[in-house]
């Protein structure tokens, strides 16, 4: 009996898998329906307004008078639309800040909105997003931080009970939630009713997570919880919008000391970036990053406002490698999203829905080296061209690095390529690569690692092939693979950037891709028939690069240039008055990046001139030199008197020039300066007689020609 059991036992195995039925047994930590849902959801906003809002502030100290939360035109209708607009699918409310000001009448403290003078006292905005999510069809999710710097409890047990009376409050009345948002700034100074100390916290037990978080899993099962430890969703370890270019979903997160358990504001956070090949936990990452410099709204931030393509280049960044965005948004003192804001949104939005709006893989014939048990039916690469996130192609057991080979039928011009794998299966496969096939030979055009719910690989060109291919370059196992597709940025022919790196290479790029960008050294407009720019070179005794950028035969961008002075990668610091801080270091004066800045001590009696000697590494004819003032729109230690000296053994110096830089205040772009005649030198001093405000000097750049 036990043997005839044996065989069949063996019998049905083989036979299930011969005939292909066998689903690939699933890979590692698998996302829970919660983390599905996120997944799909993508990208969101988070809505910062509060105090902060009316006192300028991006964390107010808790002492905040109510009476100031006076908007006049609050709509959170408004404000919901404007994410809509820009492709977002949901909200999350800051209900709280550090300030503890409360924006919904909430029976745990006193310090909230039925204290301000919005709709006189009986104002709940929570109420209002729940409505206008209901009627535009957002999601919605809150954020309540745990840092109270008002409440007079905060560092004590009684505390963290308002904390989950509070978020209780949250999920009962605003619920269905998609997220609850945790974030790490913790403990510190703060008015805490009226005793304005510094209040300790042990991060990694004061808030008893493990605790709070049950209540989420009761009160709003589907929502995801968000901190630096998840446990659903991880914060990516920065607040710049990006994941890294490899990003795992799953992680093991760490606490900064060995032995401890780590907690929100208490873990590697930079481990976030890209998570853990392999890790503990499926805890795929959110990259926060605001549309504005700050996350509350400042009248002076109105020009920092980033761009649709700045948010074009974050959205690859970060929900093409699989985590999601999360933008934040700054309703200004009237309580709706600033004009300047609307606008970047809605045509971020109008981009990604240009780009998406067709998979210009739709309609090829796909062929795949290996289809799990030759079942076609089941597991074929058609599946790669549905809809779904979830059906896919598979391959047998041991074949974990297949091909597939897509025929487009006619030339097909793209420059994005998605790939997605069914997570359902867990995160398998490491890495691939793309190949077109362009002049009768295969050429790759692009790879990407960690693949996951949603690669993006963007090229920094436009191709156009009718045959692709796509290679899994590595795989510790059968791979499921849902979704391929190549899709075509709108044309968006910006003037090119031209810049130079430390190392002294020159690059050309541009916002989007283009068909090409060509350019010149000798000071000519670039043509169509002028050399096409590939890849960075350097132009170690300067010169002025001229490029433009062109689409098809007819279009063509402006023209831009810049001229280089010798390049510095050789350059030292000779001497120079002491910079005020390791930031602000001297060699910053000739980094190539012109907003690293050069900067000396604040000093009540500092002492004019001050100055910066550089040694070129060898001897230069100098015709002219150049000082980039500070391009951050402070004034402090700003040049408007200098003195120019050479020298060939750097002790005996010799002054060259001397003048003034008249309207370097209105018009701060780089001061050039020709010598009265040519000199030959190895070191160069550049003294500052006068500044136009502080008391030391700053400078971006010096360079020479
Ligand atoms: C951080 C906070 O300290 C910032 O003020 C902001 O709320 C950001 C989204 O999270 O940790």
């Amino acid at each position: 009996m036990k043997k005839f059991t044996g065989i069949a036992l063996l019998l049905l195995t083989t036979g299930l898998n011969s005939f292909g039925q066998t689903a690939p047994r699933p890979y590692g930590v698998l996302p829970t329906q919660g983390q599905l849902n996120w997944q799909e959801t993508g990208m969101y906003c988070i809505i910062h307004y509060g105090v902060d809002t009316y006192t300028d502030k991006e964390w107010g100290f808790g002492d905040e008078d109510p009476k100031i939360f006076n908007p006049s035109q609050f709509s959170a209708l408004q404000i919901v639309a404007a994410a809509k607009a820009g492709g977002f699918k949901g909200v999350v409310v800051v209900a709280k800040h550090h300030d503890g000001f409360c924006i919904w009448p909430t029976k745990t403290t006193e310090h909230n909105i039925t204290k301000s003078p919005y709709k006189n006292g009986k104002g709940d905005m929570l109420k209002e997003y729940r409505e206008a999510c209901d009627k535009l069809g957002m999601k919605l999710g809150v954020y309540c931080s745990p840092w109270d710097r008002n409440n007079p409890y905060y560092s004590t047990p009684e505390y963290v009970k308002i904390y989950r009376e509070q978020l209780k409050e949250l999920y009962t009345n605003y619920g269905p939630l998609f997220i609850s948002w945790h974030d790490g700034a913790n403990g510190g100074d703060g008015y805490y009713g009226g005793k304005r100390e510094v209040r300790k916290i042990d991060r990694s037990t004061y808030y008893g997570w493990d605790t709070t978080w049950g209540i989420t899993r009761k009160l709003q099962p589907n929502a995801v919880l968000f901190g630096d430890v998840g446990p659903d969703v991880r914060w990516v370890g920065n607040e710049e919008g990006h994941a890294g270019e490899t990003c795992w979903a799953t992680y093991t997160p760490h606490a900064p000391d060995e032995g401890k358990v780590p907690a929100n504001g208490y873990v590697k956070d930079y481990e976030g970036t890209e998570g853990t090949r392999n890790g503990k936990y499926w805890m795929p990452a959110e990259c926060d990053v605001s549309l504005r410099p700050g996350w509350f709204y400042h009248k002076t931030q109105d020009e920092g406002v980033k761009s649709p393509y700045t948010l074009l280049d974050l959205y690859y960044k970060s929900v093409g490698r699989g985590a999601a965005l999360d933008l934040g948004l700054s309703p200004d003192p009237r309580g709706v999203i600033n004009e300047i804001d609307v606008k970047s949104l809605t045509e971020f939005g109008n981009l990604l829905k240009q780009t998406f709006a067709v998979n210009l893989a739709k309609g090829a014939t796909l062929t795949a080296s290996n289809v799990r048990g030759g079942n076609k039916a089941k597991f074929g690469p058609q599946f790669l061209l549905d809809d779904s996130r979830y059906s896919y192609w598979a391959t047998d057991d041991k074949v974990t690095t297949p091909t597939l080979s897509i025929d487009l039928h006619s030339p097909k011009t793209f420059n994005v390529i998605r790939l997605r794998e069914n997570i359902k299966l867990g995160q398998r496969i490491e890495a691939v690569a793309v190949d077109a096939y362009l002049n009768g030979k295969w050429e790759q055009i692009g790879e990407a690692t960690s693949i996951g719910g949603n690669r993006l690989i963007r090229l920094t060109q436009n191709i156009t092939a009718s045959k692709l291919r796509m290679r899994v370059t590595a795989s510790p196992v059968a791979i499921a693979l849902s979704d391929f597709g190549i899709y075509k940025e709108p044309v968006h022919l910006t003037t090119p950037k031209i810049s130079r790196d430390k190392k002294g290479e020159i690059s050309i790029t541009t916002e989007a891709p283009v068909s090409n960008i060509r350019y010149t050294l000798d000071g000519h407009e670039p043509t169509s028939s002028s050399p096409v720019y590939s890849k960075p070179f350097t132009l170690n005794e300067g010169g002025t690069v001229k490029a433009r950028s062109f689409e098809g035969k007819d279009q063509q961008s402006e023209s831009t240039y810049v001229s280089f002075g010798y390049a510095k990668a050789d350059w030292k610091v000779l001497d120079a008055n002491a910079a005020g801080d390791e930031w602000n270091k001297a060699e910053n004066a000739f980094d190539e990046n012109t907003r690293s800045l050069y900067a000396t001590l604040k000093k009540e009696d500092a002492q004019f001139p001050q100055q910066i000697s550089v040694d070129m590494g060898k001897e230069q004819t100098i015709k002219a030199f150049g000082y980039l003032p500070r391009q951050d729109k402070q004034a402090d230690g700003i040049v408007d008197s200098y003195v120019f000296y050479i020298s060939n053994d750097g002790k005996t110096w010799e002054k060259v020039a001397s003048g003034e830089f008249s309207n370097i205040k209105s018009n701060p772009i780089e001061q050039p300066v020709v010598l009265k005649q040519e000199v030959t030198a190895r070191y160069f001093k550049f003294e500052a007689a006068h500044v136009i405000a502080g008391n030391g000097i700053t400078a971006a750049e010096l360079s020479v020609y």
